[in-house]
């Protein structure tokens, strides 16, 4: 029986995704992410019981951040230095909202009473591939092509609360619950 895990995380309009998209090419060892999945995590919160989660929505839907432009820009890898595990496009210096929407997201979750939230710094990205050490140079290649890449600018209106299921043909993504961002 696979076990639902959770993220709250910003849905990406289709002309973005369609951006992203076409930044993969066939690389040694690097698996890229599936269109549909495509997502930028605000927190990874990992396994909870299913009846903690009308807690934890009840907690969300009390954000209140203004919606805000967010410009999908440039690529990179983590870790930063050594074998890619991780390629990515990120979003770039300031964009206090987002920041500010992580923040009140962690509040909620707090509020909700899981205590147990990853104390590493927020670097908000879109994972675009997951990579086995393999192919180094191959990598500074694709990140030299695509260091000026820019998505087209979206508005975020909402995050939402999705469930995260390891199946036979790779993780699903099911949304829970959206919310709307206001004031
Ligand atoms: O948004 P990205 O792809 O960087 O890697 C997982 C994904 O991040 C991350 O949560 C996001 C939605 O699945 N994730 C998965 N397991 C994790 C863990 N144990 C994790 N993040 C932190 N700790």
């Amino acid at each position: 029986m696979s076990t639902r895990r959770f993220f709250v995380a910003i849905a990406l309009p289709a002309p973005v995704r369609d951006a992203l998209v076409a930044l993969a090419e066939p690389l040694p060892g690097t698996s890229w992410t599936r269109p549909e999945t495509l997502h930028l995590t605000l927190r990874f919160i990992g396994g909870v019981p299913e009846e903690k989660i009308a807690d934890i929505t009840h907690h969300l839907a009390t954000v209140r951040v203004e919606p805000f432009i967010l410009p999908i820009e440039g690529v990179g890898a983590f870790p930063p230095k050594g074998p890619p595990r991780v390629l990515w496009s990120g979003v770039g210096q300031g964009h206090p909202r987002l920041h500010q929407l992580r923040q009140q997201v962690d509040d909620a979750l707090l509020a909700s009473g899981l205590t147990d939230l990853d104390v590493r710094t927020f670097h908000p990205h879109v994972t675009l591939a997951r990579c086995t050490p393999t192919g180094a140079p191959t990598f500074t290649r694709w990140m030299h092509l695509h260091q000026q890449f820019a998505a087209p600018p979206f508005r975020v209106n909402a995050f939402e609360l999705y469930a995260s299921e390891l199946r036979p043909g790779g993780v699903v993504h099911t949304p829970v619950q959206r919310f709307v961002l206001r004031k």
